[in-house]
């Protein structure tokens, strides 16, 4: 294996511990998105909860995606407490304006991790989360999508019924 200019396949020690707190922060994702699918299972909402479920499945699939990398460039993972979400919701536009602000603590997050891949001039590291950083144009356009929908139900509880009916198709 060519290992020229100092590119030595294991992680450096910031970069590894960069890319541990990012799975991290993916398993509490899907722990959040799952606490989101109980709010909507609680009312009913089967569609919503359906959908959120299956977001919570992305970010395991997130998790596990850093974790290959991580075993790829021959490091150690290390699997740290995930926090439990509290999150109080009164409406599924609540909901969807919080997986929001979260998307986007997760882009800010993807980002240091990048530049700390930058400074220690690791290329693969880079180019492995650009592919994260580009998928969370979707992931806060999803939500955003989201929430105006919602903002166009506002309290009209039918619309909402109907609406998460059509999600369950
Ligand atoms: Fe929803 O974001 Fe993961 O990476």
């Amino acid at each position: 294996m060519f290992m020229g200019f100092g590119g030595d396949i294991m992680l450096k020690d910031n970069v590894l511990k960069a890319l541990n707190l990012q799975v991290n922060r993916e398993f509490y994702s899907s722990y959040a998105y799952f606490s989101m699918a109980l709010y909507f299972k609680d009312k009913g909402l089967k569609g919503l909860e359906k959908l959120m479920k299956k977001q919570a499945q992305e970010e395991i699939e997130h998790a596990s995606g850093l974790v290959d990398y991580i075993y790829n460039r021959n490091s150690q993972v290390s699997l740290e407490t995930v926090e439990a979400p509290h999150f109080s919701f009164s409406s599924a536009f609540e909901v969807f304006e919080t997986a929001l602000e979260h998307e986007k603590n997760i882009t800010k997050s993807l980002s240091l991790a990048l530049e700390t891949a930058e400074v220690q001039r690791d290329y693969m590291t880079q180019s492995f989360l650009q592919g994260y950083i580009d998928e969370q144009v979707e992931e806060e356009s999803f939500f955003s999508s989201f929430i105006k929908k919602c903002a166009l139900i506002k309290e009209d509880q039918l619309s909402l019924i109907v609406f998460d009916n059509m999600l369950t198709e």
